[in-house]
């Protein structure tokens, strides 16, 4: 399309009116307000430490240890957080209707915490809480895992300044720089930069890290790495759904729709007839050249004022 998206709320929740079939895909940048960093763009965390490549089977095999503390981290700082007003105003919009699904690509649980209906959210990427078995035959797996730190060995140290429930105040990318300082001190504790590779990385032993209580394999964290299927389970139902009749809408929050499978599901939604709605803080978006409405800021802002 070349005509540019529609920046007008008032058409837009006229649309939505009329709106039965509605579908939510959810990326990093809805949590940003609630203190979490995203992967990539504002406030992007991964950026100067290239976590991606340590979000592959890869880095677990070779590196444990230390994929271990930083989804230990990871956990500690989501419990820490709350879930913000564009998770809730998702929530309620399910609770209304049943005809409305979520595919979060998120692994905070913050949709989750914030009482968004289960039967109605997929997880397309897994949970930081759930934790599963490494052994090819072994086939244990635990959810709602909220232990933290999961085993001793893993525990944030004291001095990193994790962020407490008035980091919710401030703003997604406030709340994301400060983020960066407690991964800055959490890794100096540790003496180790891991953003430069020449420096040692540290090894746990792996009687130090989760062990399966059935093989006593290694355990990892149940989110869905690079070069991983998704939960087939999951994809299934998300795909009879969009199959079973026309869908009106699709809103796009907070991603920034370069990781695939998930983002096909915009142009899937679109050829089953749904008009896209984009919510992002920024401007230059892939997807904003082929949506019908974009709208720039912070989604627990702007969600909450579409939906109402
Ligand atoms: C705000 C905001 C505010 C900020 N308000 N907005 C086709 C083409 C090319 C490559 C592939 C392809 N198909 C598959 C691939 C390979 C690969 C892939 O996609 N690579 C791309 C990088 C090119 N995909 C896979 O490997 C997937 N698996 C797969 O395809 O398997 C095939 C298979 C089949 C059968 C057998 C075996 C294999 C798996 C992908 C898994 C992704 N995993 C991660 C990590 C999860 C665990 C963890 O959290 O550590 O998922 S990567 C990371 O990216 C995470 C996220 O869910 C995902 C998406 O990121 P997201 O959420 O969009 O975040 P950002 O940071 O990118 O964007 C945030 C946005 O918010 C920005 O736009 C900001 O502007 C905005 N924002 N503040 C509103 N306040
Ligand atoms: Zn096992």
């Amino acid at each position: 399309k070349a005509i540019a998206p529609s920046t007008d709320i008032q058409s837009f929740t006229e649309y939505l009116k009329g709106c039965r079939r509605i579908l939510a895909l959810l990326g990093a940048g809805i949590s940003a307000a609630s203190g979490l960093p995203t992967f990539r763009g504002v406030g992007g965390l991964w950026r100067q430490y290239d976590a991606t490549s340590l979000a592959t089977p890869e880095a677990f095999e070779d590196h444990p240890g230390l994929v271990w503390q930083f989804y230990s981290y990871r956990r500690h700082m989501a419990l820490q957080a709350q879930p913000n007003k564009a998770h809730y105003a998702l929530a309620e919009l399910a609770r209304k209707n049943k005809d409305f699904i979520t595919l979060s690509q998120n692994v905070d649980g913050l949709s989750q915490r914030a009482q968004h209906p289960s039967e109605q959210l997929n997880l397309l990427h897994g949970s930081l809480f759930d934790i599963k078995c490494t052994s090819f035959y072994c086939n244990y797996t635990r959810q709602n895992d909220f232990t933290d730190p999961i085993v001793p060995a893993l525990g944030i140290p004291k001095q990193s300044s994790s962020p407490t429930r008035s980091e919710t105040d401030k703003t997604g990318e406030e709340a994301s720089k400060s983020l960066y300082q407690a991964l800055d001190e959490t890794i100096k504790a540790k003496e180790v930069d891991i953003s430069d590779a020449s420096n040692p990385i540290p090894e746990l032993t792996p009687a130090d890290l989760p062990q399966c209580p059935q093989c006593k394999g290694l355990l990892r964290p149940g989110v869905v790495w690079f070069g991983e299927p998704l939960p087939t389970d999951t994809i299934k139902n998300v795909d009879d759904w969009i199959e079973s009749a026309p869908v009106d809408l699709i809103l796009v929050i907070g991603t920034s729709s370069s990781v695939y499978p998930a983002a096909l599901y915009v142009d899937t939604a679109r050829e089953h007839g749904a008009k896209v709605v984009v919510v992002n803080m920024e401007k230059d978006m892939p997807s904003r050249g082929t949506c019908d409405w974009f709208f720039q800021g912070d989604a627990a802002l702007i969600v909450p004022e579409i939906l109402k």
